[in-house]
């Protein structure tokens, strides 16, 4: 799970990845691809470190990547370092735009620069698959024969591969391009600090398919150089409740389908992150590959449950609202689990 940051050159990208993750990627000269972690959010992880007031505290976190590249090659560095990324996160830079078209204009410009990368491969592998049109197909030939053509007339009117509906057995099929397009998108309107408004006037102008966030990156970043406790008063005097970038993370996150659970105790805290419709004995693999193999039962309390019977084991232990689950059980966002297993 990874989320790569897109956008046209000095658009705001390595910014905002610092802001998120704190990592100075302008700073680190000669590297093409800089990694970083992101915690994600949770007013329900800060209340249960408040609760149990643990040794160690273990947000859940959100892999970004940002690349520094310039020149000639930087399309290549760029495809290169963020293939294996499962989610794009597109910058726009409103702070420099003359308004709405300007911005739409700016989006569309990288938007049809991917749309194009996708169409190559696929007319690159329909040329080969027509080539070799007396030779026995593989399985995987004919999958791309039947699917490819319906990517190329998306492609060809200028709109996104994630716009299409596919099966999971196609979209198997079809993890081997790295298609730019067919991976979910967030795109981040930067706003200037004057005109945040710019955000809205783009997502509705615009009318797209994926999320929409305004934020104002150099405002953000001045919040971050603050420290921690100055911060709320920053954002007060602003009038802003919540950073921006608090939103990115939590909704990058989301893009990709993820969700938690919670282990607790005095020793730690932890938010697990595993893919939404998850069963017990794979949730628990996050934990230690051997909770999978020797799973028994999960013992499980939703969050707000858990709050609600007064916010201790002992207190849900005596309410009975400790469930045991089995290995069919789902696991839920927010779920509060201890596993028993047997190794
Ligand atoms: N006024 C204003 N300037 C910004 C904002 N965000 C970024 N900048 C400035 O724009 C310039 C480029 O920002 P970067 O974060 O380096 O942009 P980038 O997209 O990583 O640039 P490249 O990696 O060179 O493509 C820097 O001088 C930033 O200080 C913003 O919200 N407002
Ligand atoms: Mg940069």
């Amino acid at each position: 799970m990874e989320i790569g940051i897109l956008g046209l050159p000095q658009s705001g990208k390595s910014t905002l990845f610092e802001i998120m993750t704190g990592v100075r990627s302008r700073e680190m000269h000669g590297e093409t691809c800089v990694k970083g972690l992101a915690s994600v959010p949770d007013a329900r992880f800060d209340r249960l470190v408040e609760i149990f007031k643990p040794a160690k505290v273990s947000p859940a976190k959100v892999p970004f990547s940002d690349v520094n590249a310039v020149g000639e090659k930087a399309w290549d560095a760029v495809r290169q370092s963020l293939s294996g990324a499962e989610g794009l996160l597109h910058v726009v830079d409103a702070f420099t735009a003359s308004g709405v078209p300007e911005i739409l204009e700016r989006y569309r410009k990288l938007e049809d620069e991917l749309i194009l990368a996708d169409l190559m491969i696929v007319e690159n592998r329909l040329e080969r698959l027509a080539k070799m049109a007396k030779k026995p197909m593989t399985p995987q030939d004919t999958l791309h024969a039947q699917v490819l053509p319906r990517l190329k007339t998306q492609l060809e009117a200028g709109g996104p591969l994630r716009e299409i509906a596919l099966s999971e057995e196609e979209r198997h099929g079809l993890r081997s391009f790295s298609f730019w397009t067919i991976r979910p998108e967030l795109a981040v309107v930067n706003t200037p600090e004057d005109k945040p408004s710019l955000a809205e006037g783009f997502a509705a102008e615009a009318g797209l398919s994926v999320p929409v966030i305004g934020i104002c990156c150099a405002v953000e970043a001045e919040l971050m150089a603050l420290a921690p406790e100055e911060r709320g008063e920053f954002l007060e005097s602003m009038g802003i409740k919540e950073a921006a970038f608090v939103r990115v993370i939590r909704e990058s996150f989301t893009l990709l389908g993820r969700m938690t659970y919670f282990t607790v105790g005095e020793d730690e805290v932890k938010a697990w992150v595993i893919p939404v419709e998850t069963k017990a004995p794979r949730a628990a693999a996050a934990i230690h590959n051997d909770f999978e193999r020797g799973f028994i039962k999960a013992e499980v309390i939703g969050y707000e449950e858990f709050i609600a019977c007064g916010g201790t084991n002992a207190a849900a232990k005596a309410a009975g609202k400790l469930r045991l689950e089995g290995k069919e059980y789902i696991v839920q966002d927010g779920d509060i689990i201890n596993f028993r297993f047997n190794v």
